[in-house]
């Protein structure tokens, strides 16, 4: 019988050996190309070539490691998510699944037993869009709908995506290579802390998630007039942040009101030049604004953005509203996700069926080959925060749930294939 305690032991040693590695004194951050990103996708690299995996960096940056089945047809089916991370971040968001992965290749491995498909392992290099304001920029690779011209996107200090790779010395010349032709996709499995309260509350380990949010960022300049907190009467002045500060109460009840599923998030807000005696002259700030639904999120976001553009004419201001990024909903595949709660059965747990409001890479990867996620239950659903936690036993828990889906998959391949069914996993018998 697998020894899964030990194994989410070994899991969570390697959790929090890679959390050490930071941009930052205190907290976890390891945004996209940084030093602290290559270092802490060093420490992963050697952990899958100690385990026998050959391993290599892609043109955008990713990690991937594969497992080859002796079938010269198999297709490839990916376990992956990404190891880049929030600015002050929590442990699991990512790693946890690139690192479950990396256990389920390494129990593969030592059983030797033969795979009716190549298994790839995937650590994206950029999910969480942190760096360059885009997200999902491994895993577009990966899928084959990278936009070339994200390219030209700078950071915050004026250094393009462009430069960013070449610092890290990957070849963006043949990015197209990089992607997993159409064809050639079986599936992909994406391990994910639920981020979110419902596994917390019900005290379930894992759910299979049914589908994940689409979003909207928007960066939103106000530009007033600066001037001088003690001379401009109140009612001649052209406050950018009080129209900033508008938009943003008025975007949370805009939500508010909109009920199930639509949610929106204004994170980040700066002051071009700020003073404790200077009338505000522009603000720049973000607008993330998700729903599961994209018939909602599309009209809501029209919606939203007359309401704020009138908001600023009212007031004088002048309004850029810069629509970043737009990703639609995505549907996790029925197929998987029925062996997939076939496992979760088997392993003795409830079947839990969630929708992701977070983000994830098996979005862009939905649209070339079917998807399914896992959720791993949280610490009161908390992400995005250091107080980001996952209990051993629910990680145990898991672990089992994903070999036993592997072990389905494999069962279900092979009789596909017309080819020898062997057993992948000691836990179930049957198999
Ligand atoms: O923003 C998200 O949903 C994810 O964490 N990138
Ligand atoms: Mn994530
Ligand atoms: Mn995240």
């Amino acid at each position: 019988m697998p020894d899964y305690p030990s194994r989410a032991e070994r899991i969570m040693q390697r959790i929090h050996e890679l959390a050490v590695i930071s941009e930052e004194a205190d907290g976890v951050t390891r945004t996209f190309g940084t030093p602290a990103f290559l270092q802490g996708r060093a420490l992963v690299q050697g952990w899958c070539e100690a385990a026998g995996l050959s391993t290599r960096l892609d043109g955008i940056g990713n990690l991937r490691a594969r497992l080859v089945s002796a079938n010269p047809l198999a297709k490839t089916f990916v376990l992956a998510s990404h190891i880049d991370t929030v600015v002050n971040a929590g442990k699991f968001d990512g790693p946890l699944g690139v690192l479950m992965g990396l256990d389920l290749l390494e129990q593969l491995l030592a059983k030797q037993a033969p795979l009716p498909f190549h298994v790839e392992l995937i650590a994206f290099s950029d999910e969480e869009g942190v760096r360059f304001h885009t997200t999902y920029l491994g895993s577009t690779v990966v899928a084959g709908s990278f936009d070339h011209g994200w390219l030209t996107r700078e950071d915050a200090g004026g250094i393009s995506l462009a430069r960013a790779l070449e610092t890290m010395e990957a070849d963006t010349t043949r990015l197209a290579d990089d992607a997993i032709p159409a064809n050639d996709w079986l599936g992909y499995f994406e391990m994910h802390i639920e981020q979110g309260p419902v596994l917390w509350e019900r005290e379930i380990p894992v759910a299979l998630v049914t589908a994940i949010a689409g979003q909207m960022r928007v960066e939103l300049t106000f530009t007033g007039m600066a001037g001088h907190a003690g001379t401009v009467p109140m009612n001649m002045r052209q406050d950018a942040l009080c129209a900033a500060a508008e938009f943003v109460l008025i975007t949370e009840q805009f939500a508010l009101s909109h009920g199930q599923g639509l949610v929106a998030t204004v994170g980040k807000l700066s002051l071009r030049q700020s003073a404790s005696n200077v009338i505000p002259g522009e603000v720049t700030c973000s607008l993330d604004l998700r729903s599961p639904d994209a018939a909602q999120l599309a009209e809501a976001y029209a919606v939203l953005q007359a309401y704020i553009e009138a908001l600023a004419t009212q007031r004088h201001v002048a309004l850029a509203w810069n629509l970043v990024q737009q990703t639609a909903p995505a549907a996790c595949d029925p197929g998987l996700n029925e062996t997939l709660a076939e496992a979760i059965a088997d392993a003795g747990h409830e079947v839990v069926a969630l929708v992701s409001g977070a983000g994830h890479d098996a979005v862009p990867i939905s649209a070339v080959a079917p998807v399914t996620m896992m959720f791993i239950r949280c610490y009161k659903g908390i992400s995005h925060n250091p107080l980001e936690n996952v209990e051993p036993a629910d990680l145990a828990a898991a672990i089992e749930v994903a070999d036993r889906f592997l072990a389905r998959l494999a069962v279900v391949i092979a009789r596909r294939n017309d080819e020898a069914i062997l057993p992948l996993s000691a836990t179930n018998p049957e198999m």
